[in-house]
Parts: structure tokens; C-alpha cells; sequence
């Protein structure tokens, strides 16, 4: 076996995977347009918290044009890249993931939903090209906002509640907390001689907010989790979005959908660029099963608790942890 020594890659997580991780042939495929969407969507997020979505309606050219921006962004010297840093709250970060020690094969932009928010560290990122770079970001976030508001509003049809906006409502308001992630997986060609090894690009986890929308260039990486524990990837679509349900909507559904454990592995030859919205709810909001949704009789399988809650115990936590199992009612 050949051990992962290369100094620089030293600190980061090698993976032994003893036969090739199969693809997921199960994946579900959905079409917006569909008139069985709802159902379907409800469906593939109570068995594995993740589907497919084709015929969305966000144009191709929005996100050709944000991947090559970001790839434009990530191309730059490091030096300049690291002056918009650092990635808390907002802005560069590179290798490290969250404040507790996770490390990846990864650099990424974390970004604000709101276009009016604009720091001084988001004009450094913005610096090459202010009005480029800053409308690809303004027109892809409203386009997949817009189109995760529908899928939230389907899926709420599907689960049988009322008000149909219930879901959708806690990301269109303007105090949403929500974020959006510009991921770039440099490829890593000191891989290809580590054989039957990977290297983690991104951590598996968990994703603490109500849905996440990723697209992807044609780079595969993105594997996620089954029931069973088996881990399956994701064949890459350029053109579609995935999406996961987040934990805040696992515990809305009072555990009916699950949030789905994910990671991203690094390729040797090719480089990966995501680019994630993160649709959360407002901080004071309290999370907790729709009434619709504990049938006569059941109770919560959760504590109450507020986003701001949650999202501060997430960022005490380590990305692999079961940041719910707090939560959880004995
Ligand atoms: C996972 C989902 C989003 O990417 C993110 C991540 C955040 C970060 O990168 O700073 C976290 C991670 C994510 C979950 C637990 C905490 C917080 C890193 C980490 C160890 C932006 C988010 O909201 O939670």
C-alpha cells in the first residue's frame, strides 16, 4: 500500500476506499415541470435527502458566466486572493473549513445572499472586475433563489401543508439567513500515485440550514450517503442542480425528510467548481415540526430551539459530527 507522504499533503485526509465506490444508479431525476414533481421530490428526500432537478428554468448562460468569473477569481496570485480573506463571516478562506480544525483540498468564497451588502473585503474580491463579477453573483443567486422558493412550495404541496409558502416564506424573508459558497477543488496530480487512495476535498456532512442548490462544472467529486451507510457518487451534470435537505428541514418534517451526509472527493487531474446557495431561515426563528406534520398522538422528536441556536452549536461543532443528536429528545 503506498502511504500518503508527500509533505504536501500531509495534513490533510486520505481515504482508504477498498473497492471503487460505485456510482448512484438510483438517483432520482426530477423535472420542475413534472405534474408529479411534488410527489416525487417528496419521495426522494424521505429515502436519501437528495435529488436531481432538470428542466429548472435558470439559464445555462448564468452559470457559465459565475463559474467563469470564479474561475477567473480563483486563478488570481494567492496574495491577492488572500485579501479577501478571511472566510468569517464572508469572504476568502483556503484549505481550512469552519473554526474547528477541518481541513480540505479546497479554496472557496462565501459569499451573502443580499446584494446590498457589500464589504470592504467583498470589493477586494470584487476588485478585477467590480460590475463582472459582482452582477454573474446578483443574476445566478436571484435566478436559483427564485427556483428553490418553487421547489420549497412543491414540496410543501406534496407534504400536505398550509399554507403552501410555509417553507418558502422563511427564505424569501429579508432577515433570511442564508449564504452562498463559490467552491474550487484544485485537481491534486501527486494522486494518482497513491492508488486505492482519495483525498477529501470536502469533509462529510451535514448541511444545518433548510435546503441547499449546488451546481456543478462536469467534474465528478460530490458523493453522498445511503441508509445503509454506503457511501455512492454523484455523476456530474453541468447543466442541472442538486438538491440536499438541510437539517432545520429534517426537523421541520419531524425526521419524514432527512438531511443528507455528503462529501466532495479531489480529482487528480481536474479541477471542480461548485457553487452552493444555502437557503436558511431568519435567526430568531423558531425550528420545530409543522403541526400538520406530528400525526395524533406523536409528539416532537426534537427540543425547541431557534435557528441562532442551532447555528451557533453547528459552528462549535466539527463538520463529520451529528450536530442534531443535541437536539434530540431522549
Ligand atoms: C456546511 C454547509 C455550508 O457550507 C456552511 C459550512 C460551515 C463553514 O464552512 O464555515 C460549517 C459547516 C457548514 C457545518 C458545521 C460548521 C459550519 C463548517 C463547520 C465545521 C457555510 C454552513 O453553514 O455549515
Amino acid at each position: 500500500m503506498v502511504v500518503l507522504s508527500q509533505p504536501a499533503l500531509d495534513h490533510y485526509t486520505s481515504i482508504k476506499t477498498c473497492k471503487p465506490t460505485s456510482v448512484f444508479t438510483g438517483l432520482p431525476v426530477i423535472n420542475l415541470r413534472d405534474p408529479e414533481a411534488k410527489t416525487l421530490m417528496v419521495k426522494a428526500c424521505e429515502e436519501y435527502g437528495f435529488f436531481k432537478l432538470v428542466n429548472h428554468g435558470v439559464p445555462m448562460e448564468f452559470m457559465i458566466r459565475l463559474e467563469t468569473e470564479a474561475l477567473r477569481f480563483f486563478n488570481l496570485p494567492q496574495s491577492v486572493k488572500d485579501k479577501a480573506g478571511p472566510p468569517e463571516p464572508f469572504g476568502y478562506g483556503s484549505k481550512r473549513i469552519g473554526p474547528n480544525g477541518d481541513v480540505g483540498w479546497i479554496e472557496y468564497l462565501l459569499l451573502n445572499t443580499n446584494p446590498q451588502v457589500t464589504s470592504l473585503k467583498t470589493l477586494t474580491i470584487f476588485r478585477q472586475n467590480p460590475e463582472i463579477f459582482r452582477s454573474a453573483v446578483n443574476d445566478y443567486i436571484l435566478a436559483v433563489k427564485r427556483m428553490a422558493f418553487e421547489v420549497l412550495d412543491l414540496m410543501a404541496e406534496g407534504l400536505k401543508i398550509e399554507p403552501r409558502n410555509a417553507l418558502s416564506r422563511l427564505l424569501r424573508d429579508e432577515k433570511s439567513d442564508s449564504c452562498f459558497r463559490l467552491n474550487y477543488y484544485p485537481p491534486c496530480p501527486e494522486l494518482q500515485a497513491l492508488s486505492g487512495r482519495n483525498l477529501i476535498g470536502f469533509g462529510e456532512h451535514t448541511d444545518p440550514q433548510i435546503i441547499s442548490v449546488l451546481r456543478s462544472n462536469n467534474t465528478s467529486g460530490l458523493q453522498i450517503c445511503l441508509r445503509d451507510g454506503t457511501w455512492v457518487s454523484v455523476p456530474p451534470d453541468q447543466t442541472s442542480f442538486f438538491i440536499n435537505i438541510g437539517d432545520a428541514l429534517q426537523v421541520m418534517t419531524n425526521g419524514r425528510l432527512k438531511s443528507v451526509r455528503h462529501r466532495v472527493l479531489a480529482e487528480s487531474l481536474k479541477s471542480r467548481v461548485s457553487m452552493i446557495y444555502f437557503g436558511g431561515p431568519p435567526l430568531s426563528e423558531k425550528i420545530a415540526p409543522l403541526p400538520s406534520l406530528v400525526a395524533k398522538g406523536e409528539e416532537s422528536l426534537y427540543k425547541e430551539f431557534t435557528w441562532w441556536e442551532y447555528k451557533t452549536s453547528a459552528y462549535k461543532s466539527r463538520l463529520a459530527d451529528y450536530r442534531l443528536g443535541l437536539f434530540e429528545k431522549n
